[in-house]
């Protein structure tokens, strides 16, 4: 029996109008990315028939010839690309890494150091809504008052105060370089494992525009879809010491079958990520934002560590308009055409639903060619919107402002 012969046109309706969403549109979410033609057709290739349980050279079906070679080529060009010893490409998202990661190396009721949530950490760095919270743990440090940098002092002295096994660096939400030498430092001191979360960063550091955490950690785990602009997914190194506790964390401690097609997506994006044009986007990236921090602040708008170093800005909307909230602003400028994020800033006052402050990232728009003069544009196009909020011819000619200016640098065309 064939497949049904009538295509599906209600779903790929939905598709085309999604595509025609992205091509029309300014992807702002510092989380996202365009993945390239060559990682979309590797995930959705025939590798998605495949059951594959286990890994190379050791499956517990048959058939799996050439899925090995996949899933080789990804765990080769990825240890390669960041100097590791070890690596595992099968974790299905960035949570499942780090879940893995935590299952690999510590005990329910272990003590976990981790950047809290509303100072720009992860749901899974400890906070008490997920796994990560109820079943370990964790203690917490923050970014300083004074200028909103990861206060390496409050690291130092909760690490003193409570001996964790483990110190979780890495953020979601936070706009300067993390040194990994002073962590390695601080989890020496006190007899911990280091594990550091480049979810975010991963395509900066792979570009060399940020310090490899790498060889100052036990475990390195990020998603594969953001910076690094590969397709939806993660990936754990480490170290030789902890490569079969990895390993056997993944599976079948945690998933079943690994997802073969993203796995051989991930190699292609590590492939891509090798190439000297990858350094490049890289530095454009951080180029953009700054570029883009720079032409915000000069509206009024106050920057948290007063700019940024990375792919994202976290903007404090209360300079610009007190009453401004974060979800208000997401919400008129998603109208607009500008798609991004409401996000706490630090020791923000409103609730994170709502939020004084809104988190812009910079690698979607750099990987459609947009250079700083466009960024200094949609800094004008975000003050225009958030200037006439309350009235929709405004918003309706950012609109078609916006799709002008995308139509001129369409990620995928037609
Ligand atoms: N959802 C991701 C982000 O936007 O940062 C984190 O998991």
């Amino acid at each position: 029996m064939g497949w049904p012969g009538s295509p599906d046109d209600e779903l790929f309706a939905v598709i085309d109008r999604e595509q025609t969403r992205q091509n029309t549109t300014l992807q702002l979410i510092a989380s996202e990315n365009f993945a390239s033609p060559a990682v979309l057709a590797a995930s959705g290739s025939v590798l998605t028939n495949k059951y594959a349980e286990g890994y190379p050279g050791k499956r517990y079906y048959g058939g799996n010839v050439h899925v090995d070679e996949a899933e080789d080529l990804a765990r080769e060009r990825v240890k390669a690309l960041f100097g590791a010893d070890h690596a595992n490409v099968q974790p299905h998202a960035g949570a499942n890494a780090n879940m893995a990661a935590y299952l690999a190396v510590l005990e329910p009721g272990d003590t976990v150091l981790g950047m809290r949530l509303d100072q720009g950490g992860h749901l899974t760095h400890g906070s008490p809504v997920n796994f990560s919270g109820r079943l370990y743990d964790f203690v917490s440090y923050g970014v300083t008052p004074s200028d909103e940098r990861i206060d390496m002092d409050e690291v130092r002295d909760q690490a003193q105060a409570h001996h964790p096994k483990l110190i979780v660096a890495g953020a979601t939400a936070y706009p300067r370089i993390i040194e990994p030498a002073p962590l390695r430092e601080i989890a020496e001191e006190v007899g911990a494992l280091l594990m550091f979360d480049a979810a975010h960063i991963a395509g900066l550091i792979a570009g060399g525009v940020h310090p490899n955490p790498v060889p100052y950690c036990d475990i390195v785990t990020f998603t594969t879809h953001k910076t690094l602009r590969g397709p939806r997914g993660a990936c754990i190194l480490s170290t030789a010491e902890y490569a079969t506790a990895i390993d056997k964390a993944v599976f079948p401690g945690l998933q079943g079958g690994p997802l073969e097609h993203h796995i051989a997506a991930k190699a292609v994006a590590f492939r891509e990520a090798a190439d000297p044009s990858f350094a490049a986007y890289a530095r454009q990236i951080v180029a953009n934002a700054r570029a883009l921090a720079e032409a915000l602040s000069g509206h009024g708008f106050r920057l948290v560590s007063g700019g940024t170093d990375n792919h994202l800005l976290l903007v404090d909307l209360r300079t610009f308009d007190e009453d401004l909230t974060g979800a208000e602003a997401q919400t008129v400028l998603d109208r607009a055409g500008i798609t991004l994020n409401k996000n706490t800033v630090p020791d923000d006052p409103r609730s994170p639903f709502v939020t004084s402050g809104v988190r812009i990232g910079t690698p979607s728009t750099t990987t459609q060619g947009m250079a700083e003069p466009e960024m200094e544009r949609i800094a004008e196009l975000i003050v225009r919107t958030l200037k006439g909020r309350d009235d929709d011819s405004v918003v309706d000619a950012v609109r078609a402002e916006v799709a002008e200016l995308c139509s001129r640098f369409t990620p995928y065309g037609d």
